[in-house]
């Protein structure tokens, strides 16, 4: 298998498994490689009133202030690009995807965490939301993407920004981003209500939350 040129860029992503290395390493357990990640989502797509949009950023702030950015403020941001592979829990991996847009850890360093964060919760449009532990936002793979393949977001795809998690599940991955809420305790999103797992990492196969362990989560 040949690896997609942009893999070997400086750009590309240290995954928590060589992401960028071709191989069996490259799959998690039990994924099928598929050519193209199907659009996949719970509900219907919203529609974007570019004007009335616009993204948080509320809860355990270090200054206790929340922050907003309009839609214009947001893409003036400093982008970046990435390529990542995608792992969705139905089992499809899809290799090298390629991403632009704001690193999350921007989003840290403009909006401090206090230091009772732990986790947060990204919530998109229609109260769909995932949980992740605030470690995740800063590490170097997880952006708020506005761009997909060199190209804008489609509104399947999250137009006009959507979150890009590598090292989870693709259902952390969530579209439609409208605010990120810092939690001092961890709680549970729209899928890790609903039978999944709360870590939700491909390369330990933690699919559902019958296999939670002591510690992977708040109680259900
Ligand atoms: N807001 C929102 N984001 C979501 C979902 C959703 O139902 N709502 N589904 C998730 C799931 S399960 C997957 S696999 C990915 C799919 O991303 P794609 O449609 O770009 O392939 O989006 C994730 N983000
Ligand atoms: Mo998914």
């Amino acid at each position: 298998m040949t690896q997609p040129d942009s893999a070997m860029s400086a750009a590309s992503v240290p995954g928590p498994r060589p992401a960028d290395a071709d191989g069996p390493d490259r799959i998690p357990p039990g994924q099928v490689v598929q050519s193209s990640l199907p659009v996949t989502h719970y509900g219907p797509v919203p529609v974007c009133h570019p004007e009335a949009w616009d993204l948080r950023v509320y809860g355990a702030t270090s200054s206790g202030d929340g922050h907003r950015w309009t839609l214009p403020e947001f893409l003036a941001l400093p982008s970046s690009e990435m390529m990542a592979d995608f792992h969705c829990v139905t089992k499809t991996t899809v290799l090298g995807i390629r991403w632009t847009g704001v690193p999350t850890a921007d989003v840290l360093a403009a909006v401090p965490p206090a230091p009772t964060a732990t986790h947060v919760m990204v919530w998109a449009d229609y109260g769909y939301g995932a949980n992740l532990p605030i470690e995740i936002l800063a590490e170097p793979g997880t952006m708020l993407a506005t761009g997909r393949e060199g190209r804008g977001l489609s509104p399947e795809r999250g137009y006009p920004v959507r979150l890009v998690v590598p090292s989870r599940y693709g259902w952390k991955s969530v579209k439609w981003v409208r605010a990120i809420e810092y939690l001092a305790q961890d709680r549970r999103g729209f899928w890790e209500e609903r039978g999944y797992h709360n870590v939700a990492d491909p390369w330990r196969e933690q699919r559902y939350s019958y296999q939670e362990q002591p510690g992977d989560g708040p109680d259900l």
